[in-house]
C-alpha cells in the first residue's frame, strides 16, 4: 500500500515535470543572453571609425568586421535557415545590397542597428517557442549528408558564435586600451541573479 502511494506520487511528479517542460518558454532557459547582447551593443556603440577599423593582424577581422559578422551569423541561422523574423525584418534583409555589411564596418550606429534588429529575431523566437519546441528539427543537406538539425542545435550554435566573437571583440578593444566594463571586465555576463526571498 505504502509503496503504491509512493509510486503514484512519483508518477504525479514526473507528469508535473513533463507539463512544466512543455509550456515553459525557451527564453526561460537562455535568459542572460539578453544581457550579453546589451554588453555587445554598449561596447560597439561609442566606437570611432579608427577604433572600428583596427585589426590585430592583416589576416584577422577588424573590430567592425567582427561586430557585423555576429549579426550575419544570426541572420543566416535564425532568418535564412529557420525562417524567423518579422515581415519588416525580412524586408530589411531582402533589401540588403551584396556589399552592405562591408560598407557598414566603420559605422558604429549601423553595426548597433543590425545587432539590435537581429537580437529581436532571436528574442521573439525564444519567447514564442516552448522548451519542447527546441527538439523540432529542420532537414538540411550539407556536404553530401542530410541532417535533421534540432532548433536546440541552432540556438547553441549562435549563442556560442555570439560569445566566441564577443570575446574576440573584447580582446581587440583591450589591445586599443578601450574600456569595456561589461563585455571586458564582466565577460558580458551582466544579468544579476534574482535575490533570495529571506
Ligand atoms: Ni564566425
Amino acid at each position: 500500500m505504502e509503496s503504491q502511494v509512493r509510486r503514484r506520487t512519483h508518477t504525479a511528479r514526473i507528469l508535473t515535470m513533463k507539463m512544466t517542460a512543455s509550456t515553459r518558454s525557451a527564453m526561460a532557459v537562455f535568459r542572460g543572453w539578453d544581457g550579453y547582447q546589451k554588453s555587445l551593443v554598449h561596447a560597439v556603440a561609442p566606437l570611432s571609425r579608427e577604433l572600428l577599423a583596427w585589426r590585430g593582424e592583416a589576416h584577422l577581422r577588424s573590430v567592425g568586421e567582427i561586430a557585423s559578422h555576429i549579426s550575419q551569423g544570426r541572420i543566416w541561422w535564425f532568418h535564412r535557415v529557420l525562417g524567423q523574423g518579422s515581415p519588416d525584418f525580412a524586408g530589411q534583409v531582402a533589401a540588403l545590397r551584396p556589399d552592405e555589411f562591408n560598407a557598414i564596418v566603420e559605422n558604429a550606429a549601423e553595426l548597433v542597428r543590425w545587432l539590435e534588429a537581429t537580437w529581436r529575431v532571436i528574442e521573439e523566437a525564444l519567447e514564442a517557442w516552448t522548451v519542447d519546441d527546441l527538439d523540432k528539427t529542420l532537414v538540411q543537406p550539407y556536404g553530401g549528408k542530410t541532417y535533421a538539425i534540432p532548433r536546440q542545435w541552432i540556438v547553441w550554435r549562435i549563442m556560442a558564435h555570439d560569445m566566441h566573437h564577443g570575446g574576440e571583440l573584447a580582446f581587440a578593444l583591450g589591445m586599443q586600451g578601450v574600456r569595456i566594463p561589461e563585455l571586458g571586465d564582466m565577460g558580458g555576463h551582466i544579468t544579476e541573479p534574482p535575490l533570495a526571498q529571506l
